[in-house]
């Protein structure tokens, strides 16, 4: 493997992300693919909404778009019906595409669009400080949850499968080495294809929920995904042939 901090762009380090946090691990699983070789760099597209996890496409340095909150789905479709030939990959996190752009995460599913969207489940929006997400646990802290959650969260893979996704998988960044092989599927899918990351934000979901810094919740959610019978199952959840063909022109 070459050395991935050739797709970086070094001129705007040093990065936003916090020590300990998941979602660096998350970006170098993507590098690692992009590094098979197996997409032509110039064909690849990034686009990201707001949020830290969608922060991280302007950070590669390839054709990058940072767009606004909640409607990277929307600009990436725009993209790809305009160059069906370009390979377009939507960076995201639970409140940036469940939360405000949960609409259009459903659309996109619904139309089966030939997309991958990669979102950053870390329970949390980080870059606002720490407001519950639609994947927050019940009982889990934040500050608009001070006493604990008492709504019940999305299951983002089961809800992009209902909505007509035609590819999706969870990975974790506990496991990098199977997000590396589940963001590859994806990407080599037609179709909508959608990767939920478990990420962790230890600056503010860690805090706020005494979980320790980023090496423990990596630990804890390494616990919750191994074994025979794991508490959150990894892997392709769902494939099945894309309901519509774009052909590059
Ligand atoms: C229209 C609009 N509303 C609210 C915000 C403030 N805002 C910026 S990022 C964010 C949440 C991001 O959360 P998530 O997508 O989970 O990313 P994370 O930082 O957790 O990786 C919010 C509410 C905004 N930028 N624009
Ligand atoms: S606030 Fe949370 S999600 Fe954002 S960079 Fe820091 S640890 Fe990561
Ligand atoms: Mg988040």
């Amino acid at each position: 493997m070459s050395d991935l901090r050739q797709y970086l762009r070094q001129d705007l380090m040093p990065h936003i992300l916090c020590p300990g946090c998941g979602h660096g691990i998350a970006l170098r699983s993507l590098l690692r693919v992009i590094d098979r070789g197996t997409i032509p760099l110039d064909r690849i597209v990034l686009v990201g909404g707001i949020g830290c996890s969608s922060r991280m496409v302007g950070y590669v340095d390839l054709r990058t778009v940072h767009t606004t909150h909640g409607r990277a789905l929307t600009f990436a479709t725009g993209i790809k019906l305009a160059r069906p030939e370009l390979e377009v990959i939507v960076v995201t996190g639970d409140g940036d595409g469940l939360g405000i752009g949960g609409n259009h995460l459903i659309h996109a599913a619904r139309r089966d669009v030939d997309l991958t969207c990669l979102l950053l489940n870390n329970a949390t929006y980080g870059m606002t400080g720490g407001q519950a997400a639609p994947t927050a646990a019940p009982g889990s802290r934040s500050t608009t949850t001070p006493g604990g959650a008492r709504e019940p969260s999305f299951d983002a893979c089961r809800l992009v499968e209902a909505a007509g996704a035609s590819y999706v998988a969870r990975g974790a960044t506990s496991l990098p080495l199977a997000l590396d092989d589940v963001i590859a599927g994806a990407i080599a899918h037609s179709g909508f294809s959608f990767v939920e990351i478990l990420s962790d934000c230890p600056e503010f979901y860690g805090r706020y929920n005494a979980l320790g810094r980023g090496p423990d919740m990596l630990q804890a959610q390494r616990s919750r995904v191994i074994g025979p019978r794991p508490e959150i199952q990894l892997g392709v959840l769902h494939q099945r042939p894309p309901a519509l063909e774009v052909q590059a022109t």
